[in-house]
């Protein structure tokens, strides 16, 4: 890997489904521009997949599937440093560590929470916790930067604050990571444009390896229709923000014109988004059929990364553990 300079990034993505168009444009595409820039650390976090019920294979197929979408969509073990959560286990230390700062009140206060524990048949510790886990995999790379979507502004405003809390009451260790967002950072769901496309809510998505006559016709059934009078219905803006994902901003902007003087045809909208959309499903979809007859090549990826990664999550948990007075070395 060349040496680069400059801020450490660190953005994690769950298995816990495939990847969808919403993680592409919101958090992969920033990954992947972020990657030839500076110095990255991009992980699979499949302790947090624990947090809703599932399947031990399943997760094991997912985090297999999970990498062979983020090195199709152009995420380069080359230039970052892609893998897995659980084979640093000083992410679960640091969290402990952490969590024994964590303000409870503002953790009761996430709404991913309160979403997630609505749709729950039973909620347990760890779905609670989860920003804390979320801080401790910045923190423990001691990321100044963290690409993602939206819907993860306020977990890392709690990672921030958790940092600097830990800084005040134990000398300063983390720096405060900053968000950066991509120019899409919310696609919303197709089904219900006013909830945000998602892995577990099905229907809401396309997913990264969807076939063509799938992604057609999940923009052909798109909802359009919604909203307030003389206003873009939010599915119409959302089908304008994926076709300028699709660096289709000329495209966009006309039919955004159209719109505004009532002449738009959503028929034509979703035919100029279907196209633009498999201009750029089409080569990921490629590489990712490659990649699939190659599943050593993809463990190997994980595995070498680990290695390299692990080194700088051990001298961080090391002075971690010096400035909270846990003096033992661990055998
Ligand atoms: N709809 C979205 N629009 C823009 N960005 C999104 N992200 C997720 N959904 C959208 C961003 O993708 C990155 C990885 O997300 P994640 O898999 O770790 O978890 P999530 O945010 O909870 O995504 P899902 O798809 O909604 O998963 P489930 O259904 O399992 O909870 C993050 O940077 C996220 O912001």
């Amino acid at each position: 890997m060349s040496q680069k300079i400059g801020q450490r990034v660190f953005s994690g993505i769950q298995p816990s489904g495939a990847v969808h168009l919403g993680n592409y444009a919101g958090a992969i595409m920033n990954w992947v521009r972020l990657q030839d820039l500076t110095d990255c650390y991009f992980s699979i976090v499949d302790y947090h997949a624990m947090t809703l019920p599932y399947q031990p294979k399943d997760l094991r197929d997912r985090v297999y599937l999970a990498a062979v979408d983020l090195l199709a969509c152009g995420v380069d073990p080359d230039k970052c440093h892609l893998f897995l959560q659980s084979a640093v286990p000083e992410h679960t230390e640091l969290a402990w560590i952490l969590s024994c700062t964590a303000p409870m009140g503002e953790l009761s206060r996430m709404t991913q929470f309160k979403e997630k524990s609505e749709r729950a048949s039973s909620v347990n510790v760890g779905l609670f916790t989860y920003p804390v886990l979320q801080a401790a995999d910045i923190l423990l790379y001691r990321a100044d930067s963290v690409p993602v979507g939206e819907d993860q502004l306020q977990h890392l405003e709690l990672t921030r604050e958790i940092a600097r809390r830990f800084n005040h009451t134990f000398g300063p260790v983390f720096p405060e990571p900053q968000p950066l967002l991509t120019s899409a950072p919310r696609i919303m769901s197709l089904q219900d444009p006013t909830a945000k496309m998602s892995k577990s809510v099905p229907g809401s998505a396309i997913m990264m390896g969807d076939e063509e006559a799938v992604v057609t016709k999940a923009i052909k059934r798109a909802v359009t229709g919604m909203g307030e009078p003389n206003e873009t219905p939010p599915g119409v803006t959302n089908l304008l923000t994926l076709l300028e994902v699709c660096q289709r901003a000329d495209l966009a902007q006309q039919f955004r014109a159209d719109q505004e003087d009532g002449t738009i045809r959503y028929g034509d909208l979703k035919k100029a988004l279907t196209e633009a959309l498999l201009e750029v499903l089409r080569p990921i979809a490629d590489r990712r059929r490659q990649l699939l007859a190659e599943p050593q090549r993809v463990h190997e990826i994980l595995g070498d990364s680990a290695v390299s990664v692990r080194r700088l999550a051990k001298e961080v948990i090391a002075e971690v553990r010096d400035a909270v007075g846990l003096n033992a070395q661990p055998a």
